[in-house]
């Protein structure tokens, strides 16, 4: 089989870049974006800073206060997260790294890997070539920087695209595989976190060169079948994954039977809270928020009926869609006075991903818990 050839893209620093971008004004000095939890005027945490905030030790998870602390002698802007904003500006960069691909995968808000084995012909310095256009056409179009890996696999494009950050390129062609991972802290192997790290430390290991020097039986022992096999075969730069189209779902909804036809609300609403609940849990499940909510009503004659209403941002919090879903079946029953209810339901939709979190953290945090 003809060798592949994977690109993985990385956005970077995207909210703050997206916010220097909106307001120039403040590029070149620190920008911090901050998830502010509302409780007093500082109290939150930071959801990313740019690379002038970086040198000041601000970044992603640390609290907004410690960051203030951090950032008192500088000029510094503190901003509001805008996710609006980050998904149109990601949704348009996507659309055009989808157009340039065979195959196209989205992992994240501000990532995604492309499969340009055949754009290419399998030929490393075309596909440079194409990675160069790539980070010349986001560029131009939407003023944002990104850092690109090249590689015959998923695994390695996404360790190359983290190599040189912001703004770079690295490519790893089969010959280099072994060279490019040397001396590399295991941490750099996607799923790797701090527990695997600390584990793998107490066998003498800290770098993938290390890894190299573990057993498959010995890691399967100490980590389990699945992740003794990935790390066996990550430390070897070795990963089949495909680049496949994963779309995620633009809407999700539950539909269940009343005990019997009713329209007394006092009797649908424990119904109606319960199918919210574990509605809601789902989309928090897929990392993911909704734009608008339904109700979806049946009636004892079988005809549907739905009441929509959008949210004032986008959320997967369970008490704001538990209150628009109560608020609009009351509604519904106000305005028809005689109908007799037989199923209801409730439909999210306008669904997008609810944080940077990319597709492969999220799937080795669920698949090898840590
Ligand atoms: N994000 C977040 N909270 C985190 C991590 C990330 O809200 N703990 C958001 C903000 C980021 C975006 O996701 O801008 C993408 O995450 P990255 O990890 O790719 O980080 P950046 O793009 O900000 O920086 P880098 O230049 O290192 O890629
Ligand atoms: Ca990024
Ligand atoms: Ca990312």
């Amino acid at each position: 089989m003809a060798q592949r050839v994977i690109i993985h893209i990385d956005l970077d620093y995207f909210y703050a870049q997206c916010e220097e971008n909106a307001n120039p004004s403040i590029r070149g000095k620190p920008v911090v974006v901050c998830v502010y939890s509302g409780r007093t005027s500082d109290s939150g945490v930071v959801s990313t800073s740019n690379y002038e905030a970086r040198k000041y030790g601000v970044k992603a998870g640390i609290a907004i206060a410690t960051a203030k602390r951090l950032l008192e002698s500088s000029d510094a802007t503190f901003l509001p997260m805008n996710r609006q904003l980050y998904e149109s500006v990601s949704g348009r960069i996507m659309d055009v790294l989808r157009d340039h691909s065979d195959n196209f995968e989205r992992t994240g808000i501000d990532e995604a890997y492309l499969d340009v084995s055949e754009k290419s012909n399998g030929r490393y310095d075309i596909a440079k070539l194409i990675g160069n256009n790539l980070k010349e056409i986001v560029f131009h179009q939407e003023h944002i920087t990104c850092s690109i890996g090249i590689a015959p696999n998923k695994l390695l494009a996404k360790i190359a695209s983290d190599h040189r950050k912001p703004n770079g390129i690295t490519v790893v062609d089969s010959e280099q595989i072994q060279s490019f991972l040397k001396g590399q802290a295991v941490n750099r192997i996607p799923g790797v976190g701090k527990k695997v790290e600390e584990k793998l430390r107490t066998f003498n290991v800290q770098t993938i060169d290390d890894l190299v020097r573990l057993n498959p039986v010995g890691l399967q022992e100490s980590f389990g079948k699945k992740l003794g096999t990935y790390l066996f075969l990550a430390a070897r730069g070795e990963d089949e994954e495909p680049v496949q189209n994963r779309e995620l779902p633009t809407q999700m909804s539950r539909i269940g039977t009343l005990k019997e036809n009713t329209r007394d609300f006092n009797f649908i609403q424990p119904f109606l809270r319960e199918l919210t609940q574990s509605l809601t849990e789902k989309l928090q499940d897929e990392e993911m928020i909704c734009k608008s909510v339904s109700i979806i009503a049946i009636l004892n004659n079988l005809t549907i009926h739905t009441r929509s209403r959008t949210l004032e941002s986008p959320t997967n919090e369970l008490r704001t869609i538990d209150e628009c879903t109560q608020q609009l079946m009351k509604e519904f029953l106000d305005s028809t006075p005689e109908t007799m209810l037989r199923r209801i339901g409730i439909k999210l939709s306008g669904l997008s991903k609810s944080s940077g979190q990319t597709n492969i953290e999220s799937f080795f945090s669920t698949r090898f818990p840590q």
